[in-house]
């Protein structure tokens, strides 16, 4: 893809940070394309046939990457699929929830699918993450949102994803908002903070 026909916004933050609640009033607002690698990571997992899906479902219960080549290759079909289903030739906007979360995986994806044009990073104290997570797990079904497996998402986001964060944040390509306050809050913040970047 080339940037002239694509936008790509990496959206990052630790898990229960709220990626996935802002993307959608995103999604509401502006007609980005938003796709989760870890809703993506999922239905590839529950994807009958699947030869990922015993590795996906470990992965994913231990809060560990699943190794870059699935995940892109989910990413990259879902795009084509978002541009050849849109009626019009227009330019299209993507948020790319939850992903990059490892360097190998940043590299990779800039070099063979498209440049982010920056990164809009949740930042939230692990607490309150936490509280979020450990709430949503009592309906949520997610196999992760239990204390054991959450203990092990916030250690991977500490060891090998916020380097990422800080890759671009040294390329001065991250928007930085703070995740704690309500979400309504958030998103304002988040808006403001688009529209002096983005125009
Ligand atoms: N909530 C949201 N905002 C709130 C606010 N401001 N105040 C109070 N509550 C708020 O929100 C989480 C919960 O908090 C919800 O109940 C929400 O109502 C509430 P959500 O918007 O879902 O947060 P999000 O950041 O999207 O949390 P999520 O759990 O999805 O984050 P993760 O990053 O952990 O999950 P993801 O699905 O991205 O990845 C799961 C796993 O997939 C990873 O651990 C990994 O094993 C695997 N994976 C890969 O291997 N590679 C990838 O590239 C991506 C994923
Ligand atoms: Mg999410």
């Amino acid at each position: 893809f080339s940037p002239s026909d694509v936008t790509v916004l990496f959206v990052l933050g630790g898990p229960g940070a709220g990626k996935g609640t802002q993307c959608a009033n995103l999604v509401r607002d502006y007609h980005f394309t938003h796709l989760s690698a870890g809703d993506l990571l999922r239905s590839e997992q529950d994807r009958p046939g699947s030869q990922y899906g015993q590795l996906i479902k470990d992965c994913i219960k231990n809060g560990t990457i699943v190794p870059q080549e699935v995940t892109i290759a989910l990413l990259e079909n879902a795009m084509r699929a978002a541009i050849s289903s849109s009626q019009k030739q227009h330019h299209h906007k993507f948020l790319i929830d939850g992903f990059p979360r490892k360097m190998d995986q940043a590299l990779k994806f800039e070099e063979i699918v498209c440049p982010a044009r920056l990164v809009l990073f949740y930042d939230c104290p692990e607490a309150e993450m936490e509280r979020r997570l450990l709430e949503r797990g009592k309906t949520s079904g997610r196999a992760d949102d239990n204390a054991d497996s959450i203990r092990k998402r916030f250690r991977t986001f500490v060891e090998t994803s916020m380097p990422v964060v800080d890759h671009y944040a040294g390329g001065g390509r991250v928007v930085k908002v703070d995740a704690t306050p309500s979400p309504d809050r958030v998103y304002t913040v988040t808006q403001d903070k688009l529209r002096e970047v983005l125009g």
